[in-house]
């Protein structure tokens, strides 16, 4: 099925000039940047893109460390985008992220922050009712 998701390079992705090795992959697997804009995250809408997250220990850090720098939020297009997008991703922690996938090939040596979240370069929507959501806070 043809899907559009929500794609974002995070402050850590932004910061260490991954921007177009990142993309690069993406378009590699037959993705396509259907839009993109580099932006610095309002509060409200990194506390409406990590609602699904309200009451979780990480849940402030995660909403500090996403507003600390600049972001590229895209959305991405394609056959099953929403699943190969986020099999391109890898696991959520990069230490357990398989080999080839963004966060396995690009984590650095400390892959926690001062804050004790963890940096893994990349979001990608986990769902169908997600993605549209994410997107509409976006574009
Ligand atoms: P994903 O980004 O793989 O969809 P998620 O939605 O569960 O993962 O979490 C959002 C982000 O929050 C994740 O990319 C990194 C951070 N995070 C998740 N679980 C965490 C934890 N237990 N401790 C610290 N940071 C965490
Ligand atoms: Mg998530």
């Amino acid at each position: 099925m043809l899907e559009r998701t929500f794609f974002m390079i995070k402050p850590d992705g932004i910061a260490r000039g991954l921007e177009n090795e990142i993309t690069g992959r993406v378009e590699r697997i037959g993705l396509k940047l259907a839009a993109s804009r580099e932006i610095n995250m309002a509060l409200e809408e990194a506390a409406s893109l990590y609602q699904p997250h309200v009451g979780k220990s990480f849940y402030n850090g995660l909403i500090r460390f996403i507003t600390s720098g600049p972001v590229v939020t895209c959305i991405v297009e394609g056959e099953n985008a929403i699943k190969r997008l986020r099999e391109l991703m890898g696991d959520t922690d990069p230490l357990a992220a398989a080999k080839g996938t963004i966060r396995g090939d690009l984590k650095e040596a400390a892959v926690i922050n001062e804050d004790g979240i963890i940096k893994n370069l990349v979001h990608g929507s986990d769902s169908p009712e997600n993605a549209k959501r994410e997107i509409a806070i976006f574009f």
